[in-house]
């Protein structure tokens, strides 16, 4: 047993070598090469549809944490696998380090953003962990010789270090009694390597980590966002009405912070990209293709529009969705200059990331406030919403229309072109659903009998909300009484007093749109146009 062990921790060695190699190689060549970021990245386009709509509902924005987990897993009972292997024969355990290099490098070269130089972080990994190995699995042999593992209790192990330094000390007398008995007595001095040769893999893969880790601060823009200044509004947006918030504690504020804006992506390493390097090319079916640098982008006349943007992902009662202020130049008038040529009928917009969303030409002109965003609420757009620019266009889904790190615009068609999530089933026209949220009482909160405060957000992005009703226990609608709306883009707070009385209740929500269309209690799933139903939340009135 000990044998396999020794084993098994020389290989779980080996690949702690392979990873810190990697990151510290990364470190020179770019975040993308660093192998656990090539396979997951590769791991998240290869990934069914419904395995990402599991984990974006149950680790929400920790679903990338989750994915690293698992790829870590893989990777260390891989290692442990080829530990024991390679104790066996060593080229068996090469062998599985070699296949862990060929899916590594695959997956490196095959990633949107790929540049040749970033294999060199998983071969460097791979030439470091076999080396590793090897080592180990000498010292481990030596250690722990075939057959007398399992055969030795701890006290004969005892035994045979006592012989081997008693056979240091007085050459020539070899140790008796064990049917193995010179290599009983290696195993001293054996176990003695193997610890010195582990504990220095180890330090290597520790330090090689942590060094990488620090190398690749550099490739972060967060200093050149920092100096980024934006220009004023040329045309702001109207201040925000008075009574658009309701003082309720624990509702959802009007303006969604940064820091608790929701992040959906399909990237493991946020995309990096200097404002100074960034440019919009607007191609395609076009009169004249224009290309924008940011500052070009920035002395253009800009307009502030308050937006509330929501993911196809969220489900009723959900989180995905936020409101912000968006500064940025409008889409519509981007488009124009290029000229629009006949028979378009699509915007195709791509990402750094390598991301494709398709979004209907006429949603962008048909006046609603599309923009390409610099801003958002009032600061250059964080790097994990888009820095530095982004698509915003009000009423549409993320998936087709918020392109972040957007770099190039190509007016097509839905005939000629598909984007990365309608290839892969989702539907092509996605407007966002009405949807009303309860926030308060959280679901299965003890409250006091008596008058008890409903509270929530409705959303109708384009449309607006026109009315919120609340019902207890399958009881009559009752109105809800509505903040102010800021425009019809945003979500609108709502609030109702509800008479509770002593007992287990169930309270649901409707909103109606400004057309009077009334939110669907049909209940339907994410996939493939946005989940659909009533919000309830069960509550004990004590
Ligand atoms: N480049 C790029 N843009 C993207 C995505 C992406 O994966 N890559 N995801 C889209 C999706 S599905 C949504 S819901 C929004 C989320 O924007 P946020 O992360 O700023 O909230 O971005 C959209 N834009
Ligand atoms: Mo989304």
């Amino acid at each position: 047993m000990p044998r396999l062990a020794a084993g098994a921790v020389s290989g779980l060695l080996a690949a702690a070598a392979a990873l810190g190699a990697g990151q510290l190689v990364a470190g020179l060549t770019g975040p993308l090469g660093s192998p656990v970021v090539a396979v997951g990245d590769a791991a998240i386009s290869l990934t069914p549809v419904p395995v990402k709509e599991f984990a974006i509902a149950h680790f929400g924005s920790h679903d990338k944490d989750a994915l690293v987990a698992g790829i870590v897993a893989v990777i260390l009972v891989c290692a442990v696998l080829a530990g024991i292997a390679a104790l066996r024969r060593l080229p068996y355990g090469l062998a599985v380090l070699v296949v862990f290099a060929g899916a590594g490098s695959v997956a490196a070269v095959t990633r949107p953003q790929a540049a040749a130089a970033d294999v060199i972080p998983t071969l460097a990994g791979t030439a470091v962990a076999c080396a590793a190995l090897v080592v180990l699995i000498r010292a481990a042999r030596t250690a722990f010789p075939r057959g007398t593992g399992p055969a030795l209790s701890a006290a004969d192990r005892d035994a045979a270090d006592r012989d081997a330094a008693d056979r240091d000390a007085v050459p020539g007398q070899s140790a008796p009694g064990t049917p193995d008995g010179e290599a009983a007595a290696a195993a001293g001095p054996g176990r003695r390597r193997l610890l010195v040769a582990g504990a220095g893999v180890a330090a290597f893969a520790v330090a090689g980590g942590a060094a990488g880790q620090a190398l690749l601060s550099r490739f972060s823009v967060e200093t050149l966002r920092s100096r980024v200044r934006l220009p004023a509004a040329a045309v702001p947006a109207p201040p925000v009405p008075a009574g658009a918030r309701l003082a309720v504690p624990g509702l959802t504020p009007f303006f969604t912070p940064d820091s608790a804006f929701y992040r959906v992506d399909t990237d493991l390493v946020l995309p990096q990209v200097s404002p100074d390097a960034w440019s919009l090319v607007i191609d395609g079916m076009v009169a004249r293709p224009v290309q924008l640098t940011f500052a070009e982008l920035l002395r253009m006349p800009l307009t502030e529009a308050d937006i509330t943007m929501v993911c196809v992902s969220n489900q009723v009662g959900g989180p995905y969705a936020g409101n912000a202020r968006w500064l940025g130049v409008p889409l519509a008038g981007l488009l124009r200059r290029a000229g629009i040529r006949a028979g378009a009928d699509q915007v195709l917009s791509t990402g750094v990331d390598g991301m494709t969303i398709s979004t209907p030409l006429q949603t962008v002109l048909d006046g609603r406030d599309g923009l390409i965003a610099v801003g958002m609420n009032g600061q250059p757009l964080p790097v994990a919403h888009g820095f530095p620019a982004r698509m915003v266009v009000p009423g549409l889904y993320g998936y087709v229309s918020a392109t972040k790190w957007v770099t190039r615009l190509t007016v097509t068609t839905f005939a000629a072109r598909r984007a990365y999530w309608t290839q892969r089933g989702y539907a092509a026209q996605a407007p966002v659903k009405t949807e009303s949220r309860i926030d308060v009482p959280r679901p299965l909160a003890n409250v006091p009998a008596g008058p008890v405060t409903v509270a929530g957000v409705a959303w109708a992005p384009a449309r607006g909300i026109a009315a919120v009703e609340v019902s207890a226990d399958g009881g009559p609608w009752q109105r809800a009484r509505l903040a102010a709306a800021d425009g019809t883009d945003t979500w609108r707070q709502w609030m109702w007093t509800w008479p509770a009385a002593p007992g287990l209740h169930r309270l649901q929500v409707r909103a109606t749109d400004s057309r009077g269309a009334t939110q669907t209690p049909a209940e339907a799933a994410s996939f493939p146009n946005g989940a659909s139903g009533w919000d309830s939340v069960v509550v004990t009135v004590t």
